[in-house]
């Protein structure tokens, strides 16, 4: 069986970083995040007994080993769930720039969570699809999801009751989100690697997880209100102590460039000229920007032309993980 699912990109407004058990991905804190419709991933998975090996093509390319290996460990998940043993050629594509902390990998284990099982001849309900996603990557699990979503940490050690749901879906609330790239490339230190590294060296890590839970019941209530100021200075607020702790590793982990400290700045002096917009930033350099639609046009001016902005991306709340196509 074949099947191709699209998931989308989600954009963290309270964020996830750092794990209690590696083996299973179960995050030490909860997040909060946004689907976003313009930013997905496509996959298409088939078992087939032509193939000895998994073979993983990425954005028109044979993949890496790496990556080979890490999609065929995630299938190996399926295999053992669907009691099969094929190997299976899959084929994905983002329609975005990937690696470069714009959620790629969340989107990229969300579809293959849905197209692999599909193709495997399982069923799985949402829930079940998320903590399956989570296993691939922590914000894939949300990616399952549209619209508001939260990720539940959990406290179970099999990782049964850490999945995402939703909040709101994508029609809830018509917020924007600008993304600024400020720089196309990989960024030097992946996620994994780097929450990691963080948990064990920050001084501030248990302070960290111990505060989570009060971010994500405020971050709750002031999305259900549709309050976006609150909304907006709570993301600011996440993602700037998320960084403060990445930066009190040792060697203190450091996502920025020049242009990202400037747009931060920048979009504070905007506000205070009455410009009412909030900046996000992920394990990257880009710079994303949240505001309601009648500033869409004054955000896009103002990023487009600001010094060391490559791109603007414009994104919206979007669906969640679908089929697209399936046959037999
Ligand atoms: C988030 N990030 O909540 C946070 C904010 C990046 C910064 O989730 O190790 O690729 O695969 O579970 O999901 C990126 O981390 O990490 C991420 P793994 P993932 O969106």
């Amino acid at each position: 069986m074949k099947a191709t699912a699209r998931a989308h990109a989600n954009i963290a407004l309270v964020k996830y970083w750092g794990k209690r058990d590696r083996e299973l991905n179960l995050p030490s804190v909860g997040s909060i995040s946004l689907t976003l419709r313009e930013l997905f991933t496509e996959t298409a998975v088939e078992f087939t007994s032509e193939l000895t090996t998994d073979e993983l093509i990425l954005n028109d390319r044979p993949a890496t080993p790496e990556q080979t290996g890490r999609v065929s460990r995630f299938l190996d998940l399926i295999r053992t769930q669907a009691g099969i043993k094929q190997a299976a050629r899959v084929i994905s594509r983002n329609n975005f720039p990937t690696g470069a902390g714009l959620a790629s990998s969340a989107s990229a284990f969300a579809a293959l969570a849905l197209a692999g099982t599909r193709a495997a001849g399982l069923t799985l309900p949402p829930r079940e699809l998320s903590i399956l996603a989570r296993q691939g990557s922590g914000s894939a699990a949300r990616s399952i999801f549209g619209g508001f979503v939260e990720m539940h940490r959990g406290t179970r050690s099999d990782g049964q009751d850490a999945y995402a749901e939703p909040l709101a879906d994508d029609h809830f609330w018509d917020l924007r989100l600008l993304i600024a790239i400020t720089d196309e490339g990989e960024k030097p230190l992946g996620s994994t690697a780097g929450m990691e590294h963080t948990a064990h060296t920050s001084p501030y890590y248990s302070e960290w997880v111990r505060s989570s839970e009060a971010d994500l019941a405020e971050m709750r209530a002031a999305i259900l209100a549709r309050d976006f100021s609150k909304v907006g200075e709570l993301a600011e607020f996440s993602c700037l102590k998320m960084h403060a702790l990445a930066m009190s590793a040792r060697p203190g982990i450091v996502y920025w460039n020049g242009t990202t400290v400037e747009l931060l700045q920048a979009v504070r002096e905007q506000r205070k000229s009455g410009l009412e917009a909030y900046f996000t930033i992920d394990a990257g350099p880009q710079v994303k920007v949240l505001c309601l639609p009648e500033n869409v046009s004054a955000v896009r001016d103002f990023l487009s032309g600001f010094p060391g902005v490559q791109r603007v991306l414009e994104t919206s709340p979007g669906p969640a993980a679908h089929l697209i196509e399936e046959s037999a």
